[in-house]
């Protein structure tokens, strides 16, 4: 049993490492904008992986596909937003043109599309027409890299490229979120994106889109493993935002296998105090977790016994949700058209776990800029409880502010366990908990500025 030391909170310590007021007023003037907010308030979403290599097997194409390879005939993109929607997400972004080159929508850019195939039918109006009657939101990925267009490697692609982005921001709807993927063959032409004029045609065509990855708004977490640092920050130094750096640290072969797995140590510190106090210029660049529910982004028949258990998903949620990033889970479409019945049995699954975490609240208590003397707040339950989850938000609109923080338990006997030590909040910190208790008590031990703290909410 530890000893609380209530005293030792933010208001008298800081940490031992008290910030200049000038260090303050930078790191908190950082806030999310309008859009990014909105993200973080919804920020569950499926990625769905479809097009020529679902008909071909593979993960990359090689640049030799012709439309005569895309033999899928039949699509049922009413049952893929229907599963979608059944584990809880809230939106889903389609892969409409791949590394491959080949476009699911009706495209007036290339021959190399969906409509000169067997199945001729605009896959991007399909999927997005079922978003909208379903209540989804509908995203775009477009990959910059094409190893199919002719044009590419020549300034031409800038204009080919900005006119597939046009049609797909224009025609198709409200578009939530645009992801640009940083990956590119090792052996590909050199080409330099205009993404300064790709982001100017977001801006003006769709408004209210996020662009993630090799853009400004959302952060690639750095893997495809499903992992997030212990201390995941959304403010962090503006260099990150930079495509150069974003595409360097990108995937260069099919298959990046374990190297795609693991957090690079040097990276695992994005926001300390430390990081930002080195930086002139910060911005609010929150993590997004992208992983997939099988081993590859495409469908492939061999990964059916491979399906991630609804365990397992709502593990990857916890850690990602639960830990200030968003989670994009992807869920591959197969040859026959369909999400397969595995996948779509373990998203029901963890849409139920989802449910489930907050079904039963105990407390949810709302606050607001905490007074001088709250370095801690104290909850007590009118009965002995048998909680299972803690959430805990801080109001982003005022930046991220807490930097350390212990919770306490309550036994029935009276006496105080450590339930749990955290560092970052952020939008929203999913803790774990298990065993009978009675009340609560958080202590924000460090903090870069008062705690503004939206909401705690204990369930059982
Ligand atoms: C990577 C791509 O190379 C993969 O094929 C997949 O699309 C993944 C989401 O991004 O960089």
């Amino acid at each position: 049993m530890m000893k609380l030391k209530l005293n030792d909170n933010w208001t008298t310590t800081n940490g031992n490492q008290p910030l200049t007021d000038s260090d303050v007023e930078r790191y908190v003037s950082v806030v999310p904008t309008t859009n990014q907010r909105r993200l973080q308030d919804k920020p569950f979403y499926l990625f769905f992986h479809f097009g020529m290599n679902t008909a071909t097997g593979r993960e990359w194409g090689n640049a030799q596909e012709t439309v005569e390879d895309f033999t899928i005939t039949n699509i049922n993109p009413e049952q893929w937003v229907r599963v979608a929607k059944s584990s809880g997400a809230t939106g889903i972004i389609l892969t409409c043109k791949h590394h491959d080159g080949f476009c699911l929508w009706d495209t007036g850019a290339t021959d190399f599309n969906v409509m000169n195939t067997g199945l001729g039918r605009d896959v991007v109006k399909e999927v997005s027409d079922q978003c909208h009657q379903q209540g989804m939101d509908f995203g775009v990925y477009l990959s910059p890299w094409d190893m199919h267009e002719p044009t590419y490697g020549t300034p031409h692609y800038n204009d080919f490229f900005c006119r597939q982005l046009t049609e797909l921001l224009t025609n198709y709807g409200d578009i939530f979120e645009v992801w640009f993927d940083g990956a590119k063959g090792a052996n590909a032409k050199e080409f330099e994106y205009d993404w300064n004029r790709y982001y100017k045609i977001i801006r003006t065509l769709q408004p209210g889109a996020n662009i993630a990855i090799c853009g400004p708004d959302i952060r690639w977490v750095g893997n495809e493993g499903g992992k997030s640092r212990k201390s995941e920050y959304s403010v962090v130094p503006t260099y990150l935002t930079k495509c150069e750096t974003i595409q360097k640290n990108s995937q260069h072969t099919a298959d990046g296998g374990a190297a795609m797995q693991r957090i690079d140590s040097k990276d695992e510190d994005l926001g300390s105090r430390k990081v930002l106090s080195g930086n002139a210029y910060l911005s609010w660049y929150p993590a997004e977790v992208d992983v997939s529910i099988r081993k590859g982004w495409f469908f492939n028949k061999k990964d059916n016994r491979n399906v991630k258990s609804a365990r397992k998903l709502l593990k990857l949620y916890l850690t990602s949700v639960g830990n200030n990033c968003t989670l994009l889970l992807n869920v591959p479409p197969s040859d026959k058209g369909v999400i397969h019945h595995k996948d779509a049995r373990a998203l029901k699954k963890l849409g139920s776990a989802v449910a489930d975490i907050t079904a039963n609240p105990v407390l949810v208590q709302n606050f607001g800029k905490l007074g001088d003397k709250d370095g801690y707040l104290e909850f007590r339950f009118n009965a002995p409880k048998k909680l299972r989850y803690c959430i805990i938000q801080e109001d982003i609109a005022h930046s991220q502010r807490v930097e350390r923080f212990d919770l306490y338990l309550q036994k029935p006997n009276g006496k105080y366990k450590l339930a749990y030590r955290g560092t970052v909040i952020g939008s929203r910190k999913i803790i774990k908990l298990k065993g009978q208790c009675t009340g609560a008590i958080l202590v924000i031990r460090q903090s870069r500025s008062i705690p503004i703290i939206k909401q705690i909410g204990f369930y059982e």
